[in-house]
């Protein structure tokens, strides 16, 4: 052989050396993009708080209250944009280590309808989330919204929101928002929004109509930082009054 083939047979050796350094280096790539994509299924959302690496996830410890009713939902009609149901219980829901029920016995406001027709604004946060009349405050027709304030700011993973799981209902223009601010006009953060006519005047929304049960809405707030959270709602397809059994937002303080 001479200088000039070997010459050539190390070129070309180096070549297809390359070309393999490359294909793999790409294919480690694919796997990485894929595994930050955090696709753990809760009530058929998307749980993207969950990043690749991070191996101090753990489930929530979610209580649930008793279940009133089973089956497909009845009488939904006129109801678009409506999720389907799971058919089986929620998947467990993935949070850093420590992230605890923030808002229990925390101060809530309703400066859109101060005095419920029923029960108490406070009735939001007390632990109680039954299905049972007396457990539930009544508000008046139209939008209305309750805030809470949490105290202090934390990292949010979940917000979890009873409405009223009596029967199969329906709420419309389900907003969930944080900010540091009671007035919500600093680091706002709209984490739900199914007011898809933007009837509400805060964006049109993108997210599903859903059927109340006993495991409540969980709602991934993705680890957004936030000491108030607001929560409106405009009647239901049952009747036009806007109701709350119990609220929990699962957080963990800022460090
Ligand atoms: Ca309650
Ligand atoms: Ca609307």
């Amino acid at each position: 052989m001479s200088n000039k083939s070997i010459h050539s047979a190390v070129k070309i050796s180096l070549s297809i050396a390359l070309v393999l350094v490359l294909f793999v280096t790409s294919c480690k790539k694919t796997e990485d993009g894929n595994s930050e994509n955090g696709t753990n299924q809760t009530n058929g959302e998307k749980n993207t708080s969950i990043v690749s690496g991070n191996s101090d996830l753990v489930p929530l410890p979610l209580v649930l209250p008793k279940a009133m009713f089973v089956g497909t939902p009845q009488n939904m009609e006129g109801v678009t944009h409506l999720a389907k149901p799971l058919g089986r219980p929620r998947d467990p829901f993935l949070a850093p280590k420590g992230t605890t029920n923030v808002s229990f016995g925390k101060p809530v406001t309703c400066v859109s309808d101060p005095e419920p027709i029923i029960g108490q604004i406070s009735y939001i946060t007390d632990g109680d989330k039954e299905a049972s009349d007396g457990s539930n405050v009544e508000l008046g027709p139209f939008l209305q919204n309750i805030v809470i304030d949490l105290g202090a700011e934390y990292e949010i993973y979940a917000i979890l929101v009873w409405h009223f799981h009596k029967n199969e209902r329906v709420y419309f223009d389900v907003i969930a928002q944080l900010a540091s601010d009671g007035d919500f006009i600093d680091n706002v953060t709209t984490v739900f929004n199914n007011d898809i006519d933007n009837s509400a005047g805060m964006g049109t929304g993108t997210d599903m109509h859903y059927v109340e049960t006993n495991e409540g809405k969980l709602i991934d707030a993705k680890g957004s930082r936030g000491r108030y959270v607001r929560l409106y709602s405009n009647g239901n397809n049952n009747n036009e009054l806007n109701h709350y059994i119990e609220v929990e937002v699962w957080g963990k303080p800022v460090k």
